[in-house]
């Protein structure tokens, strides 16, 4: 797998996530101040170059109170969709749901249905559960022993933004960001969940495209 292309890939994903700040972390109206709700994605290489890791934040911006109660939506199954075809529909998911104090991890696996649509592949070959990490717990991370890692549980918002600095050079005061700038979320946290594991499994592939959807249980 090529990895210069998989980290330009990443950077693409956070570009994104700069231009769309606004409404980044409060996303449709639908969705707005719901457990539904996805901050960012993430997808870098893993220390073991051999690794990719996916990272979704979502449920942001919560304050150090909000932190202590906010949990995980059993209605809601968040899917990591990875094309491995180029032909931007997915290939293979990552589904991750609560069940109790768990989360519960299926694939990659072949969806059942591409799209939107779709429910759990509870019979995927690969399924792992991590407990949730309870907030300001150290962290409880689940590795596997051939490549994969899991974690869930509320973490400080990872993405940063000087959003003071910005507003300073589109109002034409400022020519550039400063180095290390401020990070206008400091102290605030997102319910994250996140999967280490081996390229391979990925597709025999040089490139991938990775999305992440929220898909609410239906009654
Ligand atoms: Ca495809
Ligand atoms: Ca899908």
């Amino acid at each position: 797998m090529n990895i210069k292309k998989l980290l330009i890939a990443g950077g693409s994903l956070l570009v994104c996530a700069l231009a769309l700040i606004a409404s980044d972390h409060v996303d449709a109206p639908s969705v707005t101040n719901t457990t539904a709700d996805i901050a960012d994605f993430y997808a870098f290489e893993g220390s073991d170059t051999n690794n990719m890791v996916f990272l979704v934040t979502s449920q942001g911006l919560l304050s150090p109170t909000e932190s202590e109660t906010a949990n995980f939506d059993q209605n809601v199954l968040y899917e990591i969709n990875i094309d491995n075809t180029g032909d931007n529909v997915e290939d293979l998911v990552i589904q991750m749901i609560r069940r109790g104090n768990w989360m519960h991890f299926f694939g990659p696996v072949t969806p059942e249905q591409t799209g939107l649509a779709g429910g759990i592949v509870s019979d995927a070959e690969i399924q792992q559960r991590v407990l949730i990490t309870p907030y300001q717990a150290e962290e409880i991370i689940l590795e596997t022993g051939n490549g994969f890692k899991y974690f869930a549980g509320a973490t400080d918002d990872p993405f940063f933004f000087d959003i003071a600095r910005f507003r300073q050079i589109i109002a034409g005061n400022a020519s550039g960001f400063n180095n290390p700038g401020n990070d206008t979320w400091n102290g605030l946290n997102v319910l994250t969940m996140a999967i280490e594991l081996p390229k391979s499994m990925l597709g025999d592939t040089e490139t991938i495209n990775a999305w992440v959807t929220a898909n609410r249980k239906q009654n």
